[in-house]
């Protein structure tokens, strides 16, 4: 018996067998939210093997796995600034990212591999500085309803 993901989330659910492209913006003022220092989307669900492409929307902006708050095993990545940044997600589970700069300021994000949640508490532990706490909370709360949306289209198929 497979499971197919029949779930369509927020454009942002890879649901194919083959590797993707996932894009996500970098804004110092979001146009579309209004937020300030702001990747978007802030979550997405994505299949291992899975290449996120965030593009500086605007100048300024990086991208650096959150130590402590990645699955085991991950090694460190700090990216340049202001270009296409490129990174292939291969291990299952939750990583969190922030841009180095606007760290404090709430410029944070999550991505979600394989449908895994299993480091989830380690993710909700993290101590994240200044406006980024309150930045997480939101983006953490997104997570668990797609979770929820996830887990309710997962049919059984032949
Ligand atoms: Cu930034």
């Amino acid at each position: 018996m497979r499971k197919l993901l029949l779930g369509f989330l927020m454009g942002a659910f890879a649901t194919n067998a083959f590797a993707d492209e996932v894009a996500i913006d970098m804004w110092t003022l979001d146009p579309s939210t209004h937020e300030r220092n702001d990747f978007n989307p802030g979550v997405i669900f994505i299949n291992p093997g899975d290449t996120v492409v965030w593009t500086a929307k605007e100048v300024g902006h990086n991208v650096e796995l959150l130590t402590g708050a990645v699955p085991e095993g991950i090694e460190k990545f700090r990216s340049g600034f202001d270009k296409e940044i490129r990174y292939t997600f291969q291990q299952d589970g939750i990583y969190a990212y922030k841009c180095l700069p606007h760290f404090g300021l709430g410029m944070i994000g999550f991505i979600v591999v394989g449908n895994d949640f299993s480091n989830l508490n380690s993710i909700k532990a993290y101590r994240y500085p200044g406006l980024a706490k309150a930045r997480a909370e939101g983006l953490l709360s997104q997570l668990d309803q797609m979770r929820k949306e996830t887990n309710e289209n997962v049919a059984d198929v032949d």
